[in-house]
């Protein structure tokens, strides 16, 4: 079906990536939106086109309740009171993934999940591009769809968050995947958890190919017939842990052994085995996928180790942002000395208190920092201590760290109370570990 925008009066909420790309999509099909944005100064505004009517400082409500089609960021809820009448008046809301699922008649991967989906998406991306596909990645990674649209393109890999899922209405994925559903994001929806995992199941609506991990116990709540599970000793796809290796497996086939690839961090075999598991579904070549997985390397900010001196190793694991990334992160150090962990940041109102049976058993000590460091200090005050940087809390490690001992930053918190992103937040950790080691 082909969508036709002519006519109706278009108003894009968000100056940001987003944003940008929506108005440009509607001006090449010769279509001038407005734009709203509530910040007074969006960082982005630079790259607003000249010409476009924008509102800043406020959700412009008579913008709002006199348009036809609404197309909302991601970073915007659309729980607020004036899109929930917005929409009771019967005006349509959509994002830019919506956009996009309307315009492509070329395969779409779509992934999404609590943790790894960007790890994942880049790993699809690098064995379809080394089974000859022109394949070309987007989303929450960090390029907008949109921008895709407009390569010559055999196949789009396409990351989806919870908030990217929220108004997406006709995607029709050849392969949808939920990686994995913890508690994220719960500050966001009022409804708590089950909302968020009803929004993140919502990926396999329309989808031709559902691939889903068995632990997360969804299996019954896919109504499409196509499935293919992954996770458990049971699934299509599981792994079998030996001593110092792990072997991938499909049914009773051995495909990877992890000791012959350069994987960090136990999660990585786990998002090794959904790659396989698309590449196979997308009948790529098996030999193509093995190499490709061979040679990867842990994304910038997830568990990547930065320097192994004086015997201390250091890992930077800033992308993690929900307190199961870094219990993940603590199940799968293997440290002789003490774990040193910096977390803390914006603790998005999540409950860490999983966290507690590990700190109890580890040999561990807590650097608490940023606004909800107090907080955190106290799921085990005995080995916590509180800081307000993260940049303080490292100058006291560098004093106390010794010979064996892991220094992980995996903050499980939202970096934006000091820093602008996680890329930020991890660059100083990086820069820090230098100096001291220097
Ligand atoms: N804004 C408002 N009102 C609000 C919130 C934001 O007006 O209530 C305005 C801001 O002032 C800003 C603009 O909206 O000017 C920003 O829009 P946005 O927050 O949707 O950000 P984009 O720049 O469009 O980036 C978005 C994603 N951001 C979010 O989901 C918050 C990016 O994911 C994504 O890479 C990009 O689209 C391209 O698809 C980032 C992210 O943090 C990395 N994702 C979250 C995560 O991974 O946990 C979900
Ligand atoms: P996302 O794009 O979903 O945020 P990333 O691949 O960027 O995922 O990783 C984010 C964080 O989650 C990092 O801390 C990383 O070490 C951790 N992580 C990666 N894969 C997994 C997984 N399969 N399960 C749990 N945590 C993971």
């Amino acid at each position: 079906m082909s969508y036709s925008y002519f006519g109706k009066k278009i108003l894009i909420l968000g100056i940001g990536l987003t944003g940008i790309s929506c108005v440009n999509f509607f001006l090449k099909k010769g279509i001038k939106p407005k734009i709203i944005d509530e910040s007074r100064h969006p960082i982005h505004f630079f790259k607003l086109p000249k010409n476009i009517k924008y509102h800043l400082g406020s959700l412009e409500h008579k913008w709002i309740l006199e348009s036809d089609l609404i197309i909302i960021s991601p970073g915007i809820s659309s729980f607020k009171p004036i899109l929930v009448q917005a929409r009771l008046l019967g005006i349509e809301i959509i994002n830019d993934i919506e956009l996009f699922a309307r315009e492509v008649n070329l395969p779409i991967i779509s992934i999404t999940g609590t943790n790894g989906k960007s790890t994942v998406a880049t790993m699809v991306e690098k064995i379809a591009k080394n089974a000859g596909y022109k394949a070309f990645l987007g989303g929450n990674i960090g390029t907008p769809v949109l921008k895709l649209l407009y390569k010559k393109a055999d196949l789009y890999i396409v990351e989806l968050s919870s908030f990217q899922l929220e108004n997406v209405f006709t995607l029709k994925s050849k392969i949808a995947i939920v990686l994995n559903i913890s508690e994220d994001h719960i500050n966001r929806y009022p409804n708590g958890f089950q909302q968020y995992k009803k929004i993140k199941l919502s990926i396999y609506n329309q989808a031709k190919i559902c691939i889903f991990n068995s632990k997360d116990n969804v299996k019954n709540l896919i109504k499409n017939k196509n499935k293919i599970s992954f996770g458990t000793k049971k699934s299509d796809y599981h792994i079998y842990d030996k001593k110092k290796c792990s072997i991938l497996y499909y049914k009773n086939e051995k495909i990877l052994n992890t000791c012959k690839t350069l994987l960090y961090g136990r999660h990585n075999y786990d998002n090794a085995l959904v790659s396989l598991a698309i590449s196979d579904a997308m009948k790529f070549p098996r030999n193509c996928a093995i190499d490709a997985l061979k040679n990867f390397l842990n994304l910038p900010h997830r568990f990547q180790i930065i320097k192994k001196d004086k015997g201390i190793d250091w890992i930077n694991d800033s992308k993690s942002t929900n307190v199961n990334s870094t219990k993940i992160a603590l199940e799968s150090l293997n440290t002789k000395g003490k774990i040193r962990l910096l977390l803390g940041g914006d603790s998005k109102s999540a409950n860490f208190n999983i966290l507690k049976i590990y700190f109890r058993k580890l040999n561990i000590k807590i650097y608490c920092f940023g606004k909800d460091g107090i907080k955190l200090l106290k799921i085990c005050k005995e080995k916590s201590t509180y800081i307000e940087t993260l940049e303080q809390a490292m100058i006291l490690i560098s004093k106390e760290a010794k010979l064996g001992d892991s220094v992980l930053l995996s903050p499980g918190c939202s970096s934006l109370d000091q820093f602008s992103n996680f890329e930020e937040r991890g660059n100083l950790f990086i820069k820090l570990t230098k100096e001291i080691n220097s």
